[in-house]
C-alpha cells in the first residue's frame, strides 16, 4: 500500500515501475480513502503504541494506492525491495532507502508474512477486485 505522501509527491508510477521491473505480478490495484475502521483493523497490532494515533491519522489523511502483488517467495522478496522500517536502517536501492527520511512517513506498507498478507488482502480487497491473469512472462524471472 502506497501511503498518502506518495500520491502527493507524484511517486506512484516510479514505485510501481520498480515492483514491475523486479518481476512481481500485479493482481490487484485501486486508489482509495482508508476509513478509521479499516486503518484500525489493519494496524491493530500497533494499537496502544506511541506512534499509533499518528499512523492512523496519516493513512486516513488522503487517498492511498492499495495493491496485491504475486511472486514465488513474494513476502520475503517484497520486504527486501521495500527495505527496513526505519529509513536510517533501509539500504540505498530499497524503496524506503531511496524515498524517505522519517519512519512515520516511510511511504509504503508491505505485509510481513504470508498470514498477514492473507488477512490484509481480505481486509482491503473484494474477491472480484483480484485478477488471476495468464502470465506470458512466467518462467523468465
Ligand atoms: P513495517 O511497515 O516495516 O512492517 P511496522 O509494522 O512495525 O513496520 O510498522 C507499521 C508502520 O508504523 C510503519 N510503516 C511506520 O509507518 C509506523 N512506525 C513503525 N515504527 C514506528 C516508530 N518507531 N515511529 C513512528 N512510526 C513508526
Amino acid at each position: 500500500m502506497l501511503k498518502p505522501g506518495v500520491i502527493n509527491r507524484r511517486l506512484v508510477g516510479e514505485v510501481i515501475e520498480r515492483l514491475e521491473k523486479k518481476g512481481f505480478k500485479l493482481v490487484g490495484l485501486k486508489m482509495m480513502h482508508v476509513s478509521e475502521d479499516l486503518a484500525g483493523k489493519h494496524y491493530a497490532e500497533h494499537d496502544g503504541k506511541p506512534f499509533y494515533n499518528d499512523l492512523v491519522s496519516y493513512v486516513t489523511s488522503g487517498p492511498v494506492i492499495a495493491m496485491v502483488w504475486q511472486a514465488d517467495d513474494c513476502v520475503t522478496l517484497m520486504r527486501k525491495v521495500v527495505g527496513a522500517t526505519k529509513p536510517t536502517e533501509a539500504n540505498p536501492g530499497t524503496i524506503r532507502g531511496d524515498y524517505c527520511i522519517h519512519t512515520d512517513r516511510n511511504i509504503i506498507h508491505a505485509s510481513d508474512s504470508d498470514e498477514s498478507a492473507e488477512r490484509e488482502i481480505n481486509l482491503w480487497f473484494k474477491p472480484e477486485e483480484l485478477y488471476d491473469w495468464a502470465d506470458c512472462e512466467d518462467g523468465w524471472y
